[in-house]
């Protein structure tokens, strides 16, 4: 059996029920076989590819708080340190009722790739808790946070593993989390990325996954011959992604025509009126049907649907999982040239197969969604130089690194006989880089 069965096997075999994690590292695994091949011997003598889907450290851990009714409530907490091999570990944290360790497993080996991929000295991290902060109060929030910061408090710094946000995690729970840290310890680090502008947060990273989806979409366009301008653009999400994905796709002359929640979706033929899905989704935290009330011209739908619309391009924002083969099908039959994830690992792997054999341009999440991360990086860098760059500056460089990641995802592809295949590329090039580091650092 070659090199890469063996360690997938061993990956399932040692975590049982963990299908998203188990998914994610055969994805990789199947880019890595050309470069694994060409050196099986020594990365098997290494044991690289089985350390490289073991996590450093998994920490679990329960979080206890009292909602307003004086009941005491009981989540399960996680915080995976996957890769310190090129930097601190470093990824967000989910607040979701799905959260499981499997989860967060996924997202924490997706992450190590993508923040190679960032060319910032970031490592892999990811943790969450499966506490619902839908329909809280903003007191049970901040209870929630300040018991989870009590115990993660612990095992996280500014240059040993620094979290942000991620689904359900934004910038009140991120504010409500550096309080908590900062009382505890007495330290004003740079321990969280995503944090307010008044305490050390950085200009752009708000906006920063959707606007680098955006700049990446862009120069993947241009370079196979195609304008983002004038093209119709559906987006799934309607959080922290799919909104600053939107307002940049119309900033560059593209019309999105469609947004989602997890109850249903919007059809907004005129184009998606940027300024007041932030007022419904970020001022009053409510329904997309909240949306669909106060424009006459979008039309509501219950349940999923997003897919079925005609568009040229198509920019999953939401979750993972959520275009099947069935939704690709449909964007193929209706002429879709690209697809760019904002989400993490939101194509499933016969939908990505699917569309790539069809001949759509397909842009993984860890090289499309880099820009968020990036950018907190970049929000580290302020911090620890006690300076902050205007938005334009953040801005610029944020652009500056998705168009870098793009030619280098397709020059590793195109490398290893693979052009045009942006999942191999992204892979191998974020592989490349973590694998020198841990060769160089020895068996550790
Ligand atoms: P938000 O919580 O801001 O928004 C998430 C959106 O997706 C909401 O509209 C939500 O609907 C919807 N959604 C979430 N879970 C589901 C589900 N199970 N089924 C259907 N819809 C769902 O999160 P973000 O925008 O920050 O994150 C979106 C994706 O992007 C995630 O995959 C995340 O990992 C990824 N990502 C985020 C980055 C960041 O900087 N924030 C960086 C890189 C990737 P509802 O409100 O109804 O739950
Ligand atoms: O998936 C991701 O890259 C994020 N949620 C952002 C992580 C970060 O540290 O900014």
């Amino acid at each position: 059996m070659s090199y890469v069965d063996e360690v997938y096997e061993r990956v399932v075999r040692e975590n049982p029920s963990q299908p998203e994690f188990h998914q994610a590292v055969r994805e990789v695994l199947d880019s890595l076989r050309v470069v694994i091949e060409r050196n099986e011997e020594k990365y098997r003598r290494e044991a690289l590819l089985e350390r490289i889907t073991m996590p450093e450290r998994q920490l679990l851990f329960r979080v206890p708080w009292v909602d307003d009714k004086g009941q005491v409530q009981v989540n399960n907490a996680f915080r995976v340190q996957f890769s310190s091999a090129i930097g601190p570990y470093k990824g967000g944290l989910r607040l979701h009722p799905s959260v499981n360790l499997g989860i967060i497993k996924f997202l924490g080996f997706e992450q190590i790739f993508k923040n190679s991929l960032t060319g910032l000295p970031i490592g892999g991290g990811k943790g969450g808790c499966d506490f619902d902060p839908k329909g809280k109060s903003d007191r049970e929030v901040m209870a929630f946070c300040q018991s989870f910061m009590t115990e993660l408090h612990k095992y996280i710094g500014a240059d040993v593993d620094v979290p942000a946000g991620d689904i359900g995690t934004g910038a009140r729970e991120i504010g409500y989390m550096y309080g908590q840290f900062k009382r505890l310890t007495g330290r004003y680090e740079g321990v969280l990325t995503g944090k307010g502008l008044s305490y050390g947060g950085s200009l752009a990273r708000t906006e920063a996954t959707g606007y680098g989806l955006l700049y990446l979409t862009e120069e993947m366009l241009k370079c196979n011959g195609h304008d983002i301008a004038g093209k119709v653009v559906a987006v799934s999400g309607a959080g922290n992604v799919a909104i600053y994905a939107a307002e940049k796709a119309q900033q560059l002359g593209a019309k999105v025509v469609t947004v989602s929640d997890s109850t249903g979706w919007v059809y907004d033929p005129d184009g998606i009126d940027v300024a007041l899905l932030k007022d419904v989704k970020e001022v009053r935290r409510a329904r997309l049907t909240e949306y669909a009330a106060a424009r006459p011209s979008a039309q509501y739908h219950e349940g999923k649907g997003v897919w079925s619309v005609k568009c040229d391009v198509a920019l999953p924002c939401a979750t993972q999982n959520e275009l099947n083969l069935e939704d690709a099908k449909m964007l193929v039959a209706n002429g879709c040239i690209a697809v760019a994830e904002g989400a993490n690992m939101p194509t499933t792997m016969d939908a990505t197969e699917y569309l790539q054999a069809s001949g759509v341009l397909f842009a993984p999440g860890k090289a499309a969604n880099a820009g968020g991360v990036a950018t907190s990086a970049l929000e580290m860098s302020q911090n620890s130089m006690r300076l902050s760059w205007t938005f334009e500056e953040v801005d610029a460089k944020l652009k500056d690194i998705m168009v870098n990641i793009y030619h280098n995802i397709d020059n590793a592809a195109k490398e290893y006989g693979l052009a045009g295949n942006f999942v191999a590329g992204a892979n191998i090039a974020g592989f490349l880089k973590v694998a020198n580091a841990m060769e160089a650092q020895g068996v550790v």
